[in-house]
Parts: C-alpha cells; structure tokens; sequence
C-alpha cells in the first residue's frame, strides 16, 4: 500500500520531469532529447549489474509497465565541459526492458520436488517458503553450528566493495542476508573472490600496494604497455574507464598484450602482441634479460628499492636462495632466460621482444598496467609479479606518466557503498572462510578441506567480505551443509568446475539444503531446494551513486513499474524471513527500510563531504533525484619516491624476492605436482599450459575464457537483444579453420578434459593460432547426450585453482574442437 501510494506520487513527478526536463531547444545533432508521449512517466534508476559502473538509466514507463530506457543524454552537460562526464549506459543497460520481462523470470515462490537438479518444481505460497527456510536455518545452526552456513560469491544485483568503486545500493540483497545471518551467528563467507584474488595477493606481496595510477597519467606517458587490459568491454560506461582509456591512450605509443585483439585495440594500439595464454612471464624474463645484457638495469635505483635481484640485496635469510638474476641469466640451471627462447614459447617474434627491451630502456615515463586476466590463469600470481617488476628495474616508477605494472583505472573519488555500513552488516562471528571458487570443493571434502592444501582463510577485520588472513594450520571447522545465494550464478554456471559442482551438490547428504533468492530461473536455480522470487534493480526504489572519472552522481532511483508477480524487494524478504526467526525486531531495530536508506545515508555522508555542500543530504537527494558534480583528482602510484622510503612489505623493500611466497610455499603443499610457487617471477608449465606435455597432445588448443560486452558476467545471457547484437560465439584463427576445415557459423563441439560444449564458431584473425576463446556467462544447460547446448565455458574447465592464492584460473585449459554432428540443437540465446 505504501509503495503503490509512493509511486503514485512519484509518477506524477516524473511527468513533470518529462516536460520540464526535456529542452527543446538544441542545434546539434546527436544531442535532440527524445520526445516522450505525455502518458509516459520518467524514473531515474540505476543498473547494477556487476560491471563496477552503476550507470544511472532513464526508466520511461506507462502504466506500470516499462516502455524504454534512456541513458544520461541532458544537454546541460557536455563531455568535459566543467570537467564532468556523463555516465552513458552501455547496450546493456540500454536493454533493461528485455532483462524484466525476460521469460525466465522468477514468478513465484517453488520448491524441489523430484531429486535434486531433475527440475521439477511446485509453486508454494511465500509463507510456505519463508517457514520452510526459517525451520531449515534453524536446523542447519542447531545440529551443525553456524560454521555449516555459507553464502555464495553473489555479484548480480550490485556489488558491494570496500575500495573505490561505489555500487551497491541498498536495494542489493546481499548486505541484508548478512545483516540476517551475522544477527543468528554467523556464515562461512567466501575469501578472495573470482575476480582479481591472485592479482591481489601477489600484487601487495611485491610492492605492497599493487593498485597503480589513474589513467589520466597516461596522457603524460611516452610508452603505454597494457597486459591483459580491456576497458571498453569490461568498463564501458560512457564516462568510465572506456571513454578515459581511448582519451588518454589517443596518439600514444600503446603496445597490447592478449591472445585476443579487443576491443580496447581496435586500431588504436601502436603493437599488438598476440601472446600464448600463460606464457607472459615468459616474455617478461627474456625482456629482463634484454636489459640486463645490454646493461639497462638501474642498478643503483634497484638495490636502493628492491630486495632479491642481486646477491648483495638478499635478506641474510634467503642468502642460500637464487637471486633473480642469476636466474635470469641462468647461473644454475644453465638455461638464460633470452628472447630466441622465449619466442618459442610465447609465439612473440625475438626481434620484437628485444624492440620491446629497447623502447623501455629508451622511454622516459612508460605507463606499465595489467588488466584482471593475467591474474585468472593457472600460475597468474607469477606473471601478475613479472609484469610488476618491470617499472623497478628499469627505475622508472614514481614519475609522472608512469605506473607500477598494476592494475589500473579512472581517478574515482573514494566512495563508500551505501549498504556496506558496519552498523548495517553488523560483525561477522565465524571467522573461518572459504577462498571463492572452492566451494563445492569445501562441500565434497567437509572437515578435510584445509588450509594447507585448498585456501581457508580467517576473516580479517569486523566487517570484512572477502578479505582474510591464509590459515594453512586449519581444517574447515564444520562440513558445509546449507548454501544460500542472494543474486549469484556462482553455484555451478560462474565458478570453475560445473560438472564437478553439479556431481557435488547432487549428493543431497552433504550439503542439505541450497536455496537462491533471484531474478531468473539460471543454471543456479536449478541446483536449489527453494527458490525465492527477487524485485530487479528497476522495479524498486533505491538510494546510491555511479562514479566516473572525476565525477560523482549521487541518485535517489524510483520505480513506476509493478513489479514482476510475486518477487518481494530485498527488505521485505528480509523482514518476513526474521519475523519466522523471532529476530524481526533486532533485524529491523524497529525502522523502514525508509529509515534506513536515510541512516545509512547520511552515515556515508561525512565520508562524501569535501566540505564544498556538494554531496546532497538524503532529503535532497530525495527531490532531486539526480546530481552529478565534479571531483578532480589524480593518482600517481608511489609519488613520493624517497631514498629508504619503506615500502608495506615483509622486507620493507619492494620484492622481486617475496618473503611471502616463500613462506607460503614453505607452509602449504600442492596437490598438482607441476604447480609450484617459485618466490621470485617464473614461467613454467602448468597443467593444461602451453606446453603441458600430459594434456597438449589430446587437447592441441589453448582456450580462454574472457569478459565481453554481450552481457555482464551470466547477467543478460538470456536478453534477446543482446543475442542478437553479439552472437555468443567460440573464436578461431582462419589458419586453423583451414586446417580444420571449419568455418565461420558452423556449430562446433569444443571438448576439454572436465566437459563438452556446443557454440557457433566464428573465424577471426582476432585471435592467434592455436588459441580459441568463448565469453563466460553462457548458461549451462546440458543435452540428453551431455553436451552443454547452452555453451557455458565453465563446462570445460576443471576444479582447479592456482598454487599460492588457490584462487580461480579459467584462463588456463586446453581442448580439442570438432564440427557438431546435424543433430546438435543449441540453446536459442547462444544461436
Ligand atoms: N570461466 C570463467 N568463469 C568466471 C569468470 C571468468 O573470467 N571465466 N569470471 C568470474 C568473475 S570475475 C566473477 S565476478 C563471477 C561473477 O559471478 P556471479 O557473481 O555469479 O555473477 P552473475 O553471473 O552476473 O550472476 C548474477 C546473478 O544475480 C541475479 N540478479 C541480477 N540482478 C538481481 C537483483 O537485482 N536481485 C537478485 N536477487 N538477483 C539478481 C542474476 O539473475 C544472476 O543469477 O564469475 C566468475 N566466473
Ligand atoms: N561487459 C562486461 N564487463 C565486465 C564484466 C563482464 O562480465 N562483462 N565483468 C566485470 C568483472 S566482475 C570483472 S572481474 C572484470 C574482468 O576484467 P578482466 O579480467 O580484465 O577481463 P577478461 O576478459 O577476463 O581478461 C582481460 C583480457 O585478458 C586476456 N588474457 C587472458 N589470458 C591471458 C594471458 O595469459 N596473457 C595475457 N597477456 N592476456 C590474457 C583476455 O584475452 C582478455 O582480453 O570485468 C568487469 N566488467
Ligand atoms: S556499463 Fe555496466 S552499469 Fe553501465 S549500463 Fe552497462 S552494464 Fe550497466
Ligand atoms: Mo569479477
């Protein structure tokens, strides 16, 4: 009653808001405000899925029912123009419409009622649901303890980070099932998560910072070199981190390495290294050796900065350990690492590799970053190290123009999530936690599961999500027995290992009960006891802010539109669900949802105020729905370079040694032999690498499974637009297509070790020889034969993790590919 009221009003405002928001007046072509007709309302929202944008929408509907969305288009802002950038909504957000009335929504409550994962359902009313979960919670925490509970990696409906990239508002579920649970005692929470795990370890374990400088640097670089790296599919807002790379990349010197030519190429890069998948350290070392013997080494700055290049500058513990470049020059094992060897392995010509030596020698200011993707392969942590090196040995680090090999991004101002509040989460009491991609591994092994071997980790500070301390000396406490998941796919689809986790799961008798609180009916769904029905970022009333460069748009988003059947928004869920529990008044402390929004708002509001008034308290942001202003800034990763400057590192030195992974690699073991964890940057072959002798033969390609702009993770498989706009296709080389005799379009069986998968092929130069890649995010779904019709990449890929980190390394897998027999139908979002 109250909401359809607020609506009422807020529809009433939202037609003034079409006509005295719409200027008539405007002589430049791409800029005509469309005209809407006079019955349509306009709501401002935001989407939310997990692309770390948060771009605010125009939601127009009539009648409840939604009609289009516009993007940020007002011609009161120009691009630049006062500094500011508008935030354009990509084709993703743009088809907003085909995510809510997509068929797969979730209408209504159901239960499982055949064997787990056969699909057969019952629709049950929402207190038959919320009393069954109530009774199941309970049971777990009597008879197993809260250790038993654990929360999947749930990244759909926004996304809570610590750090500086603002999403999550309150509408996202994730805070309230914690709030939930941490109030009953707690859950097992995930460690790490699927993103950027091993880049984080490794990365603050060589210069204890690991995050590098804003992209406007680049503008005062001389030599861009990008690993891995590709914003304008994976950051495409119109004022994020898409629109700044093509900025400040324009006439630049910018050299690319990827197997795949992206998007962030298109022209614009000076070289495109197409390297073999895993093998970057391997460049990296012959580029090491290049400078070395030719004497472009700054000795001086390096013994200054660093530990672990030369003998002199090892710790006296390490003193009976292999300086790096006496591995380097292949004192010991009589291989020098150069760049005649390294093109072999690589596929990255000598002569270009030492070109490569030479410009970072002559380059005053080169602007070195990686992207995520070097850091989710099977040995990522040695190559995210390599690259991260680079900047220190050739003493070129803390000038402007210049990064730290890291991970890089628009200037953002540091914001804090709305619903991320500590006196909204509350504390976390079981401390154990479980590294992401692991868990059904955790559910198979119960109390085996142990540090020392599989990535258990204890929570690190009060609230934390995600971060934790290694504990290689404990076991899991408890075997896992109830999953939640709150707007994740990572059950099955996401994480690495579908057929392995759907074998797991499919033993009721370990973990007992899965249930999921969602939008769509996914590959995750299907695995579930009880499946709950989610209001979508659109249909709701919300408070948050989307950030780009130098800009920040706080948003108070509205919704005109009824939402979908029986789907509840988190709040309410969440309050039904503590009434059962007896903990309604502790979960709610006697507050709306209302209430809270404006608490934790205005919370986060001093952490937002510069002092200028800018930032709008809730009751104005309430009215104004939308603000956008300016916040210039800048970041230059270790500016304040200084002789002895101490760097947050065991050594206190930046370490091309790490003191870390020897200590690691001293206290954990490794259940894959080839997997090692050497503490200085090394290449060697993992299983299913490039030169993976037990795997190569059976399975000659390399694949890859990278991010791309069709859809956001598994979010938007299932959009018709989407699909028709970009076919969710695996890639070949034409010289293997030739070879092969495939061609573009035909349907293909690509087969690994762990699975098979069905997709179109599409022939194209974009990728190198002897590689294929397919986008995650296709929806599983197998045929009467097993084959996976829905081409869902993690079919292919085992359970496998990386050694230090134990983290996720989908980049890494070989196959072997055929055309598909005639009788091969595929699932009609991947055709
Ligand atoms: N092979 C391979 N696998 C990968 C990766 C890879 O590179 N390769 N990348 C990994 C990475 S980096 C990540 S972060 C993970 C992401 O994996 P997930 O966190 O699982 O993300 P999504 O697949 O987007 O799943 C989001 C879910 O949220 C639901 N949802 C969307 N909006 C809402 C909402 O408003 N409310 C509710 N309740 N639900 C909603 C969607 O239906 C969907 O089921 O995937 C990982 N998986
Ligand atoms: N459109 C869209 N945007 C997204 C997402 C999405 O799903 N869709 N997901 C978001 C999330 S949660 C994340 S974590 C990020 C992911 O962002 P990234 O991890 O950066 O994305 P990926 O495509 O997995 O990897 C980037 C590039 O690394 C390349 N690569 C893979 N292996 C190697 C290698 O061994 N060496 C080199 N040099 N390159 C390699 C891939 O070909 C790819 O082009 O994107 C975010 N943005
Ligand atoms: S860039 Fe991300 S947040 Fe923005 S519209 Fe696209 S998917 Fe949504
Ligand atoms: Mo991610």
């Amino acid at each position: 009653m109250e909401r359809r009221s607020f609506l009422k009003a807020s529809a009433a405002l939202g037609c003034a808001a079409t006509v005295t928001g719409c200027k008539t007046s405007s002589d430049e072509p791409n800029k005509v405000p469309p005209v809407a007709p006079v019955d349509e309302v306009m709501d401002w929202n935001f989407c939310t899925g997990n692309c770390a944008s948060m771009c605010p929408l125009k939601v127009y509907s009539k009648d409840g029912i939604m009609t289009r969305v516009e993007t940020e288009n007002d011609d009161d802002v120009i691009d630049g123009e006062n500094g500011q950038v508008q935030s354009r909504a990509c084709p993703r957000g743009r088809a907003a419409r085909q995510r809510v009335y997509a068929p797969e929504r979730l209408k209504y409550p159901m239960k499982r009622v055949g064997k787990r994962g056969s699909g057969q359902w019952q629709r049950i009313s929402w207190d038959e649901a919320l009393t069954t979960l109530a009774d199941k919670i309970q049971y777990t925490i009597n008879e197993y303890g809260n250790e038993a509970i654990h929360f999947t990696q749930a990244t759909g409906g926004g996304f809570i980070s610590a750090g500086n990239d603002g999403k999550g508002g309150f509408a996202y579920p994730l805070p309230h099932s914690m709030r939930l649970f941490h109030l009953l005692g707690g859950f097992t929470a995930t460690q790490g998560g699927y993103s950027a795990a091993q880049l984080r370890w490794a990365g603050l374990a060589t210069d204890g910072v690991m995050r590098g400088s804003s992209y406007d640097q680049m503008a005062k670089s001389d030599f861009i070199l990008a690993f891995s790296s590709n914003p304008r599919e994976c950051q495409m807002a119109g004022g994020g981190n898409s629109y700044a790379w093509t900025r400040y990349t324009a006439g630049k010197e910018l050299w690319i390495v990827d197997p795949k030519y992206t998007d962030s190429a298109l022209g614009i890069e000076t070289e495109w290294l197409p390297i073999r998948p895993g093998t970057d350290t391997a460049m990296i070392e012959a580029v090491i050796h290049e400078l070395d013997e030719n004497g472009w080494i700054d000795e001086d700055f390096v013994r200054e900065h660093c530990m672990g290049w030369t003998q002199d500058t090892m710790l006296d513990e390490i003193q009976d350990e292999e300086p790096y470049r006496d591995y380097i020059r292949g004192l010991n094992d009589g291989i020098p690492k150069t760049p005649a060897r390294a093109a072999k392995i690589t596929g990255i010509p000598e002569e270009t590799i030492k070109r490569l030596a030479r410009k970072l020698h002559e380059a005053q200011r080169p602007f070195i970053l990686q992207g995520l993707g070097l850091n989710r392969s099977k040995v990522g942590e040695q190559a995210v190290r390599a690259v991260m090196i680079l900047p220190w040995l050739i003493g070129k680090i803390g000038k402007e123009g210049t990064s730290n090999g890291g991970f890089c991004g628009v200037y953002r101002p540091d914001a804090v999530p709305v619903a991320t509040s500590p006196n909204f989460l509350l504390e976390n009491k079981v401390k154990q936690m479980v590294q992401s991609s692991n868990i059904a591994l955790a559910v198979d092994l119960g109390t085996e599961f142990n540090g020392k071997e599989h990535g258990l980790f204890e929570q690190l500070e009060k609230q934390a999500f995600m971060t934790g301390n290694r504990t290689p000396d404990k076991s899991l406490a408890m075997p896992i027995k109830f999953i939640w998941s709150a707007c994740g796919n990572s059950l099955v689809n996401q994480t690495q290992g579908a057929e392995y986790s759907e074998r797991v799961y499919s033993d009721e008798s370990k973990c007992e009960f899965i249930a999921a609180f969602d939008i769509f009916h996914t590959p995750t769904t299907r695995w579930c006891d009880l499946i709950l029905p989610a209001q979508m970022d659109v249909e709701q009333n919300d408070v948050g802010f989307a950030q780009t460069e130098n800009t920040i748009t706080p948003m108070s988003a509205t919704s005109s539109i009824t939402p979908a059947f029986e789907a509840k928004t988190a709040w309410d869920m969440h309050c039904e669900l503590a009434k059962k529990l007896g903990i309604w008044d502790e979960y709610t402390e006697g507050k709306t949802d209302e209430e809270w929004k404006r608490q934790l708002w205005e919370e986060r509001y001093s952490h937002h105020d510069d002092g200028s008034g800018e930032f709008p308290h809730y009751d104005e942001i309430l009215e104004i729905k939308h603000k956008r202003f300016y916040r210039p800034g800048t970041k230059l990763v270790h500016k304040d370079l200084l002789p002895g400057t101490k760097f947050n590192t065991p050594s206190g030195k930046v370490e091309i040694y790490s003191m870390t992974l020897r200590e690691m690699a001293l206290a954990t073991t490794q259940p894959d032999p080839k997997d090692k964890m050497p503490a200085t940057p090394q290449y060697f072959t993992p299983h299913e690498g490039y030169e993976d002798e037990d795997t190569k033969h059976d399975y000659p390609y390399q694949f890859v499974t990278s991010h791309d702009k069709r859809r956001t993770h598994s979010l938007n498989h299932n959009n018709i637009w989407l699909a028709e706009a970009m076919q969710s296709a695996v890639w070949m080389n034409p010289l293997d297509a030739q070879k092969l005799g495939l061609s573009d379009e035909q349907i293909v069986i690509v087969e690994s070790m762990s699975g098979k998968i069905a997709a179109r092929l599409k022939v194209t130069p974009r990728i190198l020889p002897g590689v294929l890649q397919k986008a995650q995010g296709s929806w599983r779904q197998l045929n009467d034969n097993g084959i996976d019709i829905g081409g869902c990449v993690n079919t292919l890929l085992g359970p496998f993790y990386s050694p230090f980190v134990k983290s996720m390394c989908s980049h890494t897998c070989r196959v072997k590919i055929s055309a598909a027999p005639a009788s091969i139908v595929l699932d009609k979002y991947q055709d």
